[in-house]
């Protein structure tokens, strides 16, 4: 990491990024539990909240949209992704290349790194590419850190998630962000695993408030950095009601009570109007 990398995509050294890559690595099912998810303008107007720090989306969803956003989202070019509808070993196309992102805005990368693939030597060298061209440019790395494939037999187990921590620092991304290894101690220790990379903790499938919310105050008090999000968010309703939550977990280090408190005044308030 170095000093400064990832300032236009924090907020005091925070980071809550809004994932909206899922048409691509999932295709349109994510969006049917709230079918405005299916416009990006619907996710691009729920990133404008003051906590979201950054929109991670893919080139096509970007070169349509983020003109009209510029000037209130900060985006977060996700350079490679594919779908899950072919089977093999796992893998991930670039679809963009650093300077395209440049040019069409971006304030930092994003790219997965599936460690433990039989493609992971590929990978990380696509990887090595876009790190440093991004250097070249002065923008932020944040890699979607997963390890999965014939090398993995358990993707969240805790000293996989460690491992996973520490490939950001050693190929040198700003933000490592990894899932939830599932208790506190496991989350510190691959906190400390990464060192000077920051950490964040990616969402994961849909959750109840109170859940979501615990969770991620789990992940802040060992150390994380904050959080990288999707479904959680573009699965509700109310999704600013959500959001007005994490800012208070993430941000003002609040108790999950009082985030929840505010997770039901934004419900009331919607409910009044
Ligand atoms: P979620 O918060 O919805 O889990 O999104 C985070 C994310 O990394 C997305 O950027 C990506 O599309 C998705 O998860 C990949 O999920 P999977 O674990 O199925 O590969």
């Amino acid at each position: 990491m170095i000093p400064g990398a990832t300032d236009p995509i924090s907020r005091d050294g925070k980071l809550l990024i809004l994932a909206y890559d899922h048409g691509l690595e999932h295709g349109p099912v994510d969006f049917e539990a709230v079918p405005e998810s299916m416009n990006p303008e619907h996710v691009f107007d729920v990133a404008t909240h003051d906590a979201v720090t950054a929109l991670a989306v893919g080139k096509g969803v970007a070169e349509a949209h983020y003109p009209d956003y510029e000037d209130e989202v900060n985006l977060l070019a996700k350079l490679n992704g594919t779908s899950n509808l072919w089977m093999g070993e796992y893998d991930s196309a670039v679809n963009w290349t650093v300077d395209y992102a440049k040019e069409l805005g971006a304030d930092a990368i994003g790219f997965t790194l599936y460690g433990g693939s039989n493609h992971e030597v590929e990978m990380a060298e696509e990887f090595r590419d876009v790190q440093e061209a991004a250097r070249d440019e002065d923008m932020g790395v944040v890699m979607w850190s997963y390890p999965r494939g014939q090398g993995v037999k358990n993707d969240t187990k805790p000293g996989t998630i460690s491992y996973a921590a520490r490939l950001g620092l050693e190929l040198g991304a700003d933000v490592a962000k990894i899932k939830y290894p599932g208790d506190a101690d496991a989350m510190a220790h691959a906190c400390e695993a990464a060192a000077s990379t920051d950490v964040v903790m990616s969402g994961g499938s849909k959750a109840s408030d109170e859940e979501f919310l615990s969770t991620v105050k789990e992940a802040m008090d060992a150390g994380a950095k904050g959080l990288a999000v999707g479904r959680n968010v573009f699965q509700r309703e109310n999704p600013e009601a959500l959001l007005d939550g994490l800012e208070k977990v993430i941000f003002e280090e609040t108790s999950v009570e009082e985030a929840l408190a505010a997770v039901e005044d934004r419900g009331t308030q919607a409910t009044l109007d």
